[in-house]
């Protein structure tokens, strides 16, 4: 995975966020560092909710714009999504330079500006834009692990989540969970969105059960 991009930006990647990537990349070995079958489901399901969204948003912090801007923009290009900067450890510093690098790919992010809140939570990460967050339908979460997935949920959105362990808070929250590495996993869903492939119920808990699954038996063979 792409460690030195995420030590190049310096602060704007919270010192947190490398500690992050190593849990990460832990899951990840025991993944095998490839896609999972899950994962492709889950890809196809999260497609198909993205395509059908009325106003879709992808939240990014410090990792996943280090990790992945361009992928980003891509896949908001591809789905019509706003990009909202929302960050745990919320710096205007840190707010601006990721903005600068979303616009360096093509993308106004939104975030700069906060004008609503996530209610229940006491965190940063509670700011948020009426026009992308406050209203989306479909909130997209990659790499996070906190409360703020529960909360869009009980706002009523749609949540979905890329995270490499399958057991963080936000994995078990959000209904669509694809456990996979975010830049191995955002080329194949940028794929899966333009495709228009459907999949027949999804269920969020049953793909958690088949990832844990899967690693357990690579584990025991
Ligand atoms: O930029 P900020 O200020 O918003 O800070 C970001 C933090 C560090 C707070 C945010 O990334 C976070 O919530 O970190 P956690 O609590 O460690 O959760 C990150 C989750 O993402 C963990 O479950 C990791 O396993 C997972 N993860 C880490 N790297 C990747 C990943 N999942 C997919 N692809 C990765 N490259």
């Amino acid at each position: 995975m792409a460690r030195k991009r995420l030590v190049e930006l310096g602060d704007l990647v919270a010192k947190e966020g490398l500690i992050a990537h190593g849990r990460g990349e832990a899951f990840d070995y025991l993944l095998g560092e490839a896609t999972c079958p899950p994962a492709l489901e889950a890809i196809k399901a999260a497609a198909q909710t993205i395509r059908e969204a009325k106003a879709p948003v992808i939240s990014v912090n410090g990792n996943v714009v280090a990790l992945a801007a361009e992928e980003i923009a891509d896949l908001s290009k591809m789905s019509d999504a706003k990009v909202e900067i929302n960050l745990f450890h919320r710096t205007s510093e840190r707010v601006s330079g990721l903005f600068e690098i979303m616009k360096g790919v093509g993308i106004e992010a939104l975030g700069e500006e906060v004008d609503d809140t996530i209610p229940g939570l006491s965190s940063e990460r509670a700011k948020c834009c009426s026009e992308g967050i406050g209203s989306a339908d479909v909130v997209i979460v990659p790499l996070e692990d906190g409360d703020r997935c529960q909360a869009l949920v009980d706002m009523g959105k749609t949540v979905i989540t890329i995270d490499l362990n399958p057991l963080s808070r936000t994995s078990q929250t959000a209904h669509i969970t694809i456990v996979d590495e975010l830049t191995r996993c955002l080329p194949l869903l940028i794929d899966a969105v333009r495709g228009g492939v459907d999949v027949d119920g999804f269920n969020n808990k049953e793909n958690l059960k088949e990832v844990l699954g899967f690693i357990s038996d690579r584990i025991k063979n």
